[in-house]
């Protein structure tokens, strides 16, 4: 495995990026950038230097610990400080630096000022004009960025389903413009899939092809790709795909039915029919060639002998045996909601104060929140230690004196560590009302020593929730490895509930171990993990996915009262 000189500039430079985000001492980062220049001009292969026992600190600008460095990456190919350190700022961060225009510097007071963890919170703020109001950022400048986030969208890459609500609301109301009798998004959208491929929108209109015309004008769109009587197809400026169809009222349920998907859960609800002697199709339900349902959804179940079926049940995972059955389970709703239990303030990387936040979670209509800051060994977001954490919760006893008409509870988000111990004093968890527990480095341990790692830490008698249980980030981080049945029995044995993250990037849980919890007996937790008052309302995000986990009210622990609650956080 030879390696190129380029290549170690390369790393070093990227680490040098990193430093830098980071905030680490400039005249380290210059070392490293120093010796990337070095190593691209030197004009000899440092492999075969070091191969030959040359003496790399004979080199300009590479001291001892860098020529330890250089032979560590000739060997391995690795730099073991960069995978560190990659381990600990947001991968997002890591992702901007592909966009022209931002360097470290500029990627880093976005981060500090504005929060920016990722590329869609980067666009919506460039679009919003709140980067342009930064000092060092102009207009050019956040043209080049909104540019660059539509770049950096790999192709073929699934949006988040945040983010087409974003285009989804913004194109209904274009076509509400015009007179229309149905219109609704329909395909893995409507099933609130945590990202969708593409857009599947039905309408009905007394006249279809001024729709149609309608259609195509929408300023979003990139390129029209066809424009038929009865159905088009357009990309929009960020490349999500739109298919739109019309359908006569009378077939309205079954089209919608039909293009709701999923997929699989139509060809089940097919074969019921097949057997009854009825053919379903987009256009209705048929007796031989007479239509006897069409016009609703329910009328649609109905005519096969089913009852209806929640759009985010309908994926073919048990969700037909249990409408036969009677044992549909009836999802929880974000009116159910009545807390959430995991947010920072500035007390760690949080924008807001600890009052900011009980207000804003106030007016939303909680009856109670948790205030959980990082522990101390998550550096780059200023976690605290046992000192600073009994100074907050001081600082939490008069703000909930100060406010009435909620609860602030005292917790934390304690990371585990490697061993599987905990970043925190027992002494100072038995403290809290709330122990949330959560994974934040040594992402890529093999499966056994990172399922071993996170049972110890629920074997910890204070922890009550693990946060985002798997680490994944869509699109950008794979889940942790982990053996998920043995965390949720050990969870049901330890009375710990797990976390669906309601984060747009996380929805972890994800829907399928949410289910297996509620299979076993495991209650959840949907939280915002909110950095700021703005993100609160992620809340919805994380519902739609315990809704997919077939997740009722009992299910969740924060649709508790709060002495409810207080009664399920006791281990
Ligand atoms: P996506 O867009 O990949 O996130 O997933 P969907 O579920 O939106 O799938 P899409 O857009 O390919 O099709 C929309 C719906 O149309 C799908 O959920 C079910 C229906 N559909 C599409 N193709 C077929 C098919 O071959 N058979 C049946 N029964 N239904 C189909
Ligand atoms: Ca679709
Ligand atoms: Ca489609």
């Amino acid at each position: 495995m030879a390696i190129t000189n380029s290549e170690i500039a390369k790393i070093f430079n990227e680490y040098a990026d990193l430093l830098e985000i980071k905030g680490e001492n400039p005249f380290k980062v210059r070392a490293y950038r120093n010796a990337a220049r070095t190593v691209e001009n030197i004009g000899k292969s440092l492999e075969e230097l070091v191969n030959e026992g040359y003496d790399l600190t004979k080199l300009p600008g590479i001291g001892t610990d860098l020529s330890l460095y250089i032979k560590e990456i000739v060997k391995t190919g690795k730099f073991s400080k960069l995978e560190q350190i990659k381990e600990e700022i947001p991968p997002t961060l890591v992702e901007m630096l592909s966009i022209e225009g931002l360097g470290p510097k500029r990627i880093k007071t976005l981060y500090e000022k504005l929060h920016i963890q990722s590329m869609e919170d980067l666009r919506r703020a460039a679009e919003s004009g709140e980067i342009e109001k930064l000092p060092g950022f102009g207009p050019t400048l956040v043209q080049k960025i909104l540019k660059g986030v539509k770049l950096a969208k790999k192709a073929g890459q699934r949006f988040k389903w945040s983010e087409a609500k974003e285009y989804v609301d913004d194109l209904l109301e274009y076509l509400h413009q015009i007179e229309l009798t149905h219109l609704e998004v329909a395909g893995s959208f409507r099933r609130k899939k945590e990202t969708v491929g593409d857009l599947d929108i039905l309408a009905t209109a007394k006249d279809f092809s001024e729709v149609i015309r309608h259609f195509i004008k929408y300023p979003k769109i990139k390129e029209v790709v066809s424009a038929g009587s009865t159905r088009s197809t357009v990309i929009l400026n960020n490349d999500l795909q739109v298919d739109l169809r019309s359908v006569e009222d009378e077939s309205y349920g079954s089209a919608l039915h039909y293009f709701t998907g999923s997929k699989a859960h139509n060809i089940e609800v097919r074969k019921i029919a097949i057997e009854l002697g009825l053919k379903v199709n987009e256009y209705g339900v048929f007796k031989g060639n007479e239509r006897i349902a069409g016009k609703t959804e329910e009328e649609v179940y109905q005519a096969v002998g089913l009852c209806y079926i929640e759009p985010e049940l309908r994926e073919n995972r048990g969700e037909i045996e249990a409408c036969k059955a009677g044992r549909l389970p009836k999802l929880v709703e974000l009116s159910d909601i009545k807390g959430d239990l995991h947010m920072h303030t500035v007390y760690s990387d949080g924008k807001h104060t600890i009052e900011d936040m009980a207000k804003a979670a106030k007016e939303m209509g909680y009856e109670y929140i948790a205030i959980t800051d990082h522990s101390k060994r998550l550096t780059v977001a200023k976690g605290l230690d046992e000192k600073r954490a009994l100074k907050e919760f001081e600082e939490i006893d008069r703000v909930n004196e100060k406010i009435d008409g909620i609860t602030i509870l005292k917790g934390m988000e304690v990371d585990i560590l490697e061993d599987g111990s905990l970043d925190m004093s027992d002494e100072v968890l038995a403290q809290m009302d709330v122990v949330l527990a959560a994974v934040h480095y040594k992402f890529n341990l093999e499966q056994k020593k990172q399922t071993d790692r996170i049972l110890k830490a629920m074997d910890n008698p204070y922890v009550n929730i693990i946060a985002h249980p798997t680490g994944r980030m869509i699109n950008m981080r794979e889940p942790i490895a982990v053996d998920m049945t043995k965390i949720l029995e050990r969870a049901k044995q330890n009375g710990i509930h797990m976390e669906i993250n309601a984060q747009p990037d996380r929805l972890d849980l994800n829907d399928i171990h949410a289910k297996m919890a509620k299979e076993l007996g495991v209650k959840m937790s949907i939280n915002t993990d909110s950095h700021n008052i703005y993100s609160l309302f992620y809340m919805q995000y994380g519902v739609n996915q315990a809704r997919r986990g077939w997740c009722e009210k009992e299910d969740i622990i924060n649709t508790r009262s709060l002495d409810e609650l207080r009664k399920l956080l006791k281990r």
